[in-house]
């Protein structure tokens, strides 16, 4: 009887001791991939923040979290939750109605997406391949960013003019980008700036404050301003308020 229970015993705390021993094994496993996930949450705060800068490319223990972060959901309910605060604004605004109130918003990872592309540099890991993007550019096959087609839309029924304006090279992506904007339903805006000859080789910054300028020139107000870069929204007349997008992949100077 005693030999029994002393056996049931000893059987048990085999088990228990076998069930710790794969929990710890477990938990020293999962550990590297939590302390690269809690590295990584970090780095994405630090530049989503502007505070680590110019950053190049992403590290490369962080391409799978970067990977789960953009489809995995975390990066739409961060869109979701900034166009939100967009909408609060324009439901806000007074429009003074002389056809001058405008918004400005950015297009590469703004309007429409370039993830498909990035999957292929190890979202952003590998460093910037000004052809390779060029190449996947003139595909026209971005597609919609939609929290970002919903507050195009929504600005354009509340009378804005919404002006696009991008980094992208006019002469060579021209008509390409026209129609990616178009067959992913961004349809009715003012117009699209893109860079021509006279920008070459002017920072993001001081060529998008020089357009904006020219803008303001012409009369337009620019209520809000949105870009997933700080250099859509940094320099001179940059709206009245700007709202940053998410975008852990690359930084454009
Ligand atoms: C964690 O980082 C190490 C070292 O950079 C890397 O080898 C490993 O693949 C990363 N693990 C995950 C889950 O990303
Ligand atoms: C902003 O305006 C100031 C004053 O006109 C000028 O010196 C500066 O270069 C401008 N900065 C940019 C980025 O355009
Ligand atoms: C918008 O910004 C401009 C320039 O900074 C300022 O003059 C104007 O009062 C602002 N409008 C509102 C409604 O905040
Ligand atoms: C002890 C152990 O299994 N550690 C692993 C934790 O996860 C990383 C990344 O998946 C592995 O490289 C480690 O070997
Ligand atoms: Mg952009």
């Amino acid at each position: 009887m005693a030999h029994r229970e002393l056996l049931v015993l000893f059987f048990f705390l085999a088990v228990l001791c076998k069930g710790m021993s794969i929990r710890h094994h477990h938990s020293t496993k999962n550990s590297t991939s939590s302390i690269n996930g809690s590295f990584c949450l970090s780095w994405r705060l630090a530049v989503e923040t502007n505070n680590e800068l110019p950053w190049r490319t992403v590290p490369t223990q962080c391409s799978q979290y970067v990977e789960d972060y953009l489809i995995r959901g975390q990066y739409e309910r961060d869109l979701e939750l900034i166009v939100e605060q967009a909408f609060n604004y324009v439901n806000g605004i007074s429009l003074v109605g002389d056809g001058m109130d405008a918004w400005i918003l950015d297009v590469d990872d703004t309007c429409i997406s370039n993830i498909f592309y990035y999957k292929s540099k190890n979202y952003g890991c590998d460093p910037y391949d000004p052809a390779a993007f060029r190449a996947w550019a003139i595909k026209g096959w971005c597609t919609a960013i939609p929290s970002v087609l919903r507050l195009f839309n929504k600005l354009i029924n509340n009378g804005f003019k919404v002006i696009l304006l991008t980094g992208r090279d006019k002469e060579t992506l021209g008509q390409v980008t026209i129609d990616n904007l178009r067959n992913q339903g961004f349809i009715g805006y003012n117009r699209l700036i893109m860079r021509s000859a006279a920008y070459k080789g002017q920072s993001a910054i001081l060529y998008k404050s020089n357009i904006r300028k020219q803008l303001e020139d012409e009369g337009y107000r620019i209520w809000g301003n949105v870009g997933d870069q700080w250099s859509d929204l940094q320099g001179n007349f940059s709206g009245n308020r700007t709202f940053k997008l998410p975008n852990p992949m690359y930084f454009v100077p």
